[in-house]
């Protein structure tokens, strides 16, 4: 059936029961029919996959009824597209969002299976790095919420994020083998398969209108083929599709070969082929100017785009209307050649004149930006793309020489600014610059906090901004309050739920009504209990991970994120030596744990040497007698969607202290303060935002802002220089450098110090006698449980603005120009019985 078809009646649906003996007859179907166990015999993983099959069976019926409503009722579609999705487990997350979680657990229950256990051996889904991948999660979620026909597509990488052990201190990398079991949230869709080519040449048609036509000849070609992820929206009969594609050879082994009784070189081309989609790059040099990373890009590019216009023709819209029926979201660069694949469809395939097809481009993308970090900006060299992409090389030649004409006219005579604003890079050895590209070929370009899309005016895309100033907006993240407060944190849930009504899960505004409360005793006390409880469960999981034993009576001051010099996971570290020296010198300081968990890029050297640093002091610190159970350093291993669900209900203090104008937003922050955490950090990406929202009393602010930052650099100061006037600080950082801290690694301790000493390119010295202050401030703070219970209270209630749902209207008024399309009606009450 085509998307236009009318259903036909004889395909009426009748949807399956979401009753604990409906569900309870289905997973013991599923146990033994899908799985094929025998229930006396199953082993709780066997029943994990039975429950997720009973489960996936309710979700994709939901699916089927929301894309018969699409495609009735003419709407316009959202296409995200991203290289990476950190959605973490799938099973608790489409139970809470189809509003059977209870029922759920009550039929195993029934059946003598107990729902933690087998939740807990679900592997996350870990396709992405960092921040990027998992704002792409939270808005897949959101749009199916709010009914918005959204649309994911990515990549099913056979092997995600890497695993992370830390091993005599140091990271090693495992991988991250996520399918070994098979997975049961996924729809193989072989009869979606698209062909893309690689390398090959172009041949130039003359035809008698004048006109040029192109044919990209030869080269190589692989199938992408399609995975459907439904993705369920919250107490919502929406259920939006995120498709990832694999890479599937185009000949399953080549006869020539195997006739000879070659086998191996028989199926060798095969396996070339298939690596396109074997693993994610982790965001670091590895991926610089990679062949094979280039290939992703534009395999999942290529293979959506296709997807896009044939779902666009099957609703037999004209192919010129394809910008009024579609918007296409580039999170960020990785895939900003769609610019060009899309032009080459439009010309080449449904031979669309230039122009018309340039029109309909535009009006069809837009790009987020996620960073100002130089080095994340991807360039490809030019003799590289020429190879592998010949007519898109050709098309982005063309693309760039009508912008420069255009702003030749209007900018006379201004050379250098031209070659600013080229697609080409003309000075580090002919490179292509995507963001380029994605300015150029988007009708609207955003960042992500109030503070990064001013800095992106000002720096990266100033020249740009000169151009074209109305197509930079500002749309900042936010986070999805389902898995960062209902799921994350039932205990603060329940409490809320017992204040205000509950429609605070659909608009986070009305979590405004909690306000008061934060002066209420009652639920200030009931606040602390739900604290305490959040603690203990995160001491246990501490307990496992890492064999540390901590109390759950004392401050948590937490910085979980990527290790990055820049988020400054070194100034956290100088404090902890601070409090150290401090209770071996006798002084009384606020019993704390203090928790690092992220993962540093594998070719990140400093980044790895930093976690090692981590782990040795924390080594000392922990088995120092002197310290008394006053101070505990714990580092936790492989942070991931799963593990922040624990460790940010738990936390008390959030550390957002990155060097003001690098951190473009951070997401971290906003789910901690949603959490009743107070945010310690400096006025830099969202952390503005979130001052503002909490009030400047209920937050801990230091250091130097962005433009202080750049003064301070332009000044030269040498960062030893900041130790003269800080006694205290000079003993750490000696402390540092004379391996105190060391086991085995003192080499590495002493270039750290140098390193900080020298260079400290994130003004790390600099920043230290604020950052100590502020972490005084917060302790005597929380010294008065009443006062810092009123904070945290007043961090969650005031909150709203940072909804993803927010967000995501706002990409939808103001970028998209879609609306909601609610699948009604809503979805029948789940029976318990
Ligand atoms: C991250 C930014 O570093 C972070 O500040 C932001 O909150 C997040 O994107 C979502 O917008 N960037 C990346 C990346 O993850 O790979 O560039």
């Amino acid at each position: 059936m085509t998307e236009t078809t009318p259903p036909n009646p004889r395909h009426r649906l009748s949807p399956l029961t979401c009753d604990a003996p409906g569900l309870r007859q289905s997973i013991r179907d599923a146990l033994v029919r899908v799985v094929g166990k025998d229930p006396d015999l199953a082993t709780p993983r066997d029943w994990l996959h039975a429950v997720s099959f009973a489960i996936r069976e309710r979700i994709i019926e939901r699916r089927v009824v929301t894309r018969r409503q699409f495609a009735d009722e003419d709407v316009k579609r959202v296409y995200y597209l991203s290289m990476e999705y950190l959605i973490g487990r799938m099973l608790e997350a489409n139970l809470r969002n189809m509003g059977i979680l209870e029922v759920t657990q009550q039929a195993l229950q029934d059946l003598g299976v107990d729902f933690r256990e087998i939740a807990r051996l679900e592997e996350d889904a870990a396709l992405g790095n960092g921040g990027l991948g998992r704002l792409a999660a939270c808005i897949l979620e959101s749009m199916a919420t709010q009914g918005y026909p959204g649309y994911g597509y990515g990549i099913r990488y056979e092997y995600g994020m890497f695993q992370q052990h830390i091993e005599h201190f140091r990271q090693v990398e495992h991988p991250d083998n996520w399918l070994r079991f098979g997975n049961p949230w996924e729809f193989p869709r072989p009869e979606k398969t698209f062909p893309v080519r690689f390398y090959g040449y172009v041949v130039e048609h003359h035809q008698p209108d004048g006109e040029t036509s192109c044919n990209w000849e030869n080269g190589e070609e692989v199938l992408a083929m399609a995975y459907d992820y439904p993705t369920a929206g919250y107490e919502r009969r929406n259920v939006n599709n995120l498709r990832l594609w694999a890479a599937k050879a185009t000949r399953d082994f080549d006869l020539r070969y195997f006739n000879e009784g070659d086998y191996i070189r028989a199926v060798a081309d095969k396996n070339e082929s298939e690596t396109i989609s074997m693993v994610l790059y982790p965001n670091d040099a590895t991926a610089i100017g990679k062949e094979l990373r280039l290939k992703q890009e534009y395999f999942f590019v290529s293979a959506s785009l296709q997807d896009i216009i044939d779902r666009h023709l099957q609703l037999e819209y004209p192919i010129d209307e394809l910008a009024d029926k579609a918007a296409i979201q580039l999170n960020d660069t990785h895939p900003a050649i769609a610019v060009a694949e899309c032009m080459r469809l439009l010309l080449d395939e449904h031979r669309i004149p230039w122009d018309q097809a340039w029109t309909i481009t535009r009006n069809l993308f837009s790009y987020t930006n996620h960073t100002l970090m130089p080095e994340a900006l991807e360039t490809w060299p030019v003799a590289l793309m020429e190879r592998v992409l010949p007519r898109h090389m050709g098309i982005i030649y063309r693309i760039n020489h009508e912008f420069i004409e255009e702003v030749r006219h209007r900018f006379p005579g201004e050379h250098e600014f031209f070659r600013r604003l080229s697609i080409i890079d003309e000075d580090h050895g002919r490179r292509v610059r995507m963001a380029h590209l994605a300015v150029i070929g988007s009708h609207r370009v955003n960042g992500v906090a109030a503070l990064h899309t001013s800095l992106l005016k000002q720096t990266l895309f100033a020249d740009f901004n000169r151009v074209w100033p109305e197509r930079f907006v500002n749309v900042t993240n936010g986070v999805t309050p389902r898995l960062w407060m209902i799921q994350a944190n039932p205990g603060l849930t329940e409490l809320i739920e017992s204040r205000i009504s509950s429609d605070w899960k659909f608009d986070l505004d009305r979590l405004k009504q909690f306000e008061p409360y934060a002066s209420d005793d009652a639920t200030r006390e009931a606040f602390r209990a739900v604290k305490r409880r959040n603690k203990e469960r995160l001491a246990a999981l501490v307990h496992k991970r890492t064999g540390i034993t901590i109390r759950s009576d004392v401050m948590y001051d937490v910085q979980i994120k990527r290790i990055h010099e820049y988020k400054r996971q070194l100034l956290k570290l100088l404090h902890v030596i601070e409090l150290y020296q401090r209770i071996r010198d006798g002084e009384d300081v606020l019993p704390r744990v203090v928790l690092f968990a992220g993962k540093a890029a594998p070719g990140y050297q400093r980044a790895k040497d930093i976690i090692a640093v981590i782990n040795e002091v924390a080594d000392i610190v922990n088995h120092d007698p002197a310290m008394g159970d006053r101070l505990k350093c714990v580092f936790f291993p492989n942070y991931e969607v799963s593990s922040a669900t624990i460790i940010i209900p738990a936390a008390d203090l959030s550390e957002q202290i990155s060097t003001a104008g690098f951190e473009a937003s951070g997401t971290g922050n906003m789910k901690l303060a949603l959490n009743g955490a107070l945010t310690i950090g400096t006025l830099d990406g969202a952390n503005i935002e979130i001052r503002d929202a909490v009030g400047t009393e209920n937050i801990f602010i230091f250091g130097m802002t962005a433009d202080e930052i750049s003064a301070h650099r332009a000044q030269g100061i040498p960062p030893g220089a900041h130790l003269d006037s800080h006694p205290r600080l000079r003993s750490m950082v000696e402390a540092l450098r004379d391996g105190f801290f060391s086991n085995g690694g003192r080499h590495l301790h002493a270039e750290i110090a140098r390193y900080l000493l020298e260079e400290d390119p994130f003004f790390v010295l600099a920043d230290y006698a604020a950052y100590s202050d502020a972490c005084a401030q917060a302790d005597r703070m929380y010294q008065d449980a009443e006062a810092w219970s009123e904070a945290a209270l007043l961090n969650v209630a005031r909150m709203s603005h940072f909804s993803i749902d927010r967000t995501v209207r706002e990409y939808a008024q103001n970028i998209w120009n879609v609306v909601p399309e609610p699948v009604l009606p809503p979805c029948p009450e789940a029976d318990t019985n």
